[in-house]
């Protein structure tokens, strides 16, 4: 492989703290007991638990990320949190523009855009998010719509060392469906070329597929062509499951 596989878990909005923890430190007992030197494993947990996960994986290799970022590194925002918080707290990572996000929030690819860009003035490595609804499949229009989003939201400047794209079909999240494995693979090398257009160095790019991975479909998933690693949701609240999808990697 020329490419580090990335498995990450977005945890979303779940998790007391005495569940995070437990769930961080069966991750992080997990990952340590593999051994791997081969892939990066990690957790995005609720702004709440970020501080306490960083601190029960320190030491396991795990690594913690954001769920979302402010694009302002402070100010007058009530109730949001800002990408130097996160870094503050021990994250290295930060989700930004999840189809759940762009939805229930209004994420334009502007917005997307100055998110990642904050996530780099904070040290963070941005995973940027973009998929496209059941009516623009229907539409065959998957893979002009995932351009947009790419030419939107990815910021001049992305290099495949401070940037992760996450390709999340909105109509796969959550619903148990998934794509085909050409239909991944087509998407993901579109996501590539586009790539390669914006930055001019697309081959080392992590790409990862989000959508209903579990333990029992990732190695198919993963081993579709141009998939770096998974973003992973509801499977990510299992240690077991989501050790099982790091282990396919
Ligand atoms: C897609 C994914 C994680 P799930 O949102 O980002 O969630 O695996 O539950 O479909």
């Amino acid at each position: 492989r020329t490419r580090r596989p990335l498995i990450a878990g977005n945890w979303k909005m779940n998790g007391l703290r005495a569940d995070g923890l437990a769930l961080a430190k069966g991750v992080a007992d997990g990952v340590k007991q593999a051994g791997w030197s081969d892939r990066d494993v990690l957790v995005c947990p609720p702004a709440t638990l970020v501080l306490a996960v960083a601190e029960a994986v320190k030491g396991s290799g795990v690594l913690v990320g954001g769920e979302n970022c402010h694009a302002k590194a402070n100010g007058a925002h009530t109730g949001e949190i800002a990408a130097e918080m996160l870094h503050d707290c021990g994250a290295t990572y930060v989700i930004v523009g999840h189809s759940e996000r762009r939805a229930d929030c209004g994420e334009t690819d502007a917005i997307v855009r100055a998110k990642a860009e904050a996530a780099w003035r904070a040290g963070l490595v941005p995973i940027v998010c973009i998929g496209e609804t059941l009516a623009e499949r229907e539409a065959g229009k998957t893979l002009s719509v995932l351009e947009t989003q790419l030419k939107g939201s990815v910021p001049a400047g992305s290099t495949a060392a401070n940037l992760v794209v996450a390709y999340e079909p909105v109509w796969a999240i959550g619903t148990g469906k998934t794509p085909t494995t050409p239909e991944v693979a087509a998407a993901h090398a579109h996501i590539r070329k586009v790539l390669g257009g914006l930055t001019g160095e697309a081959a080392q790019f992590r790409l990862l597929y989000g959508g209903s991975v579990k333990g029992s479909n990732a190695a198919e998933l993963l081993a579709a062509g141009d998939v770096d690693g998974a973003l992973v949701g509801g499977a990510s609240l299992k240690a077991d499951e989501f050790l099982a999808i790091a282990k396919a990697a």
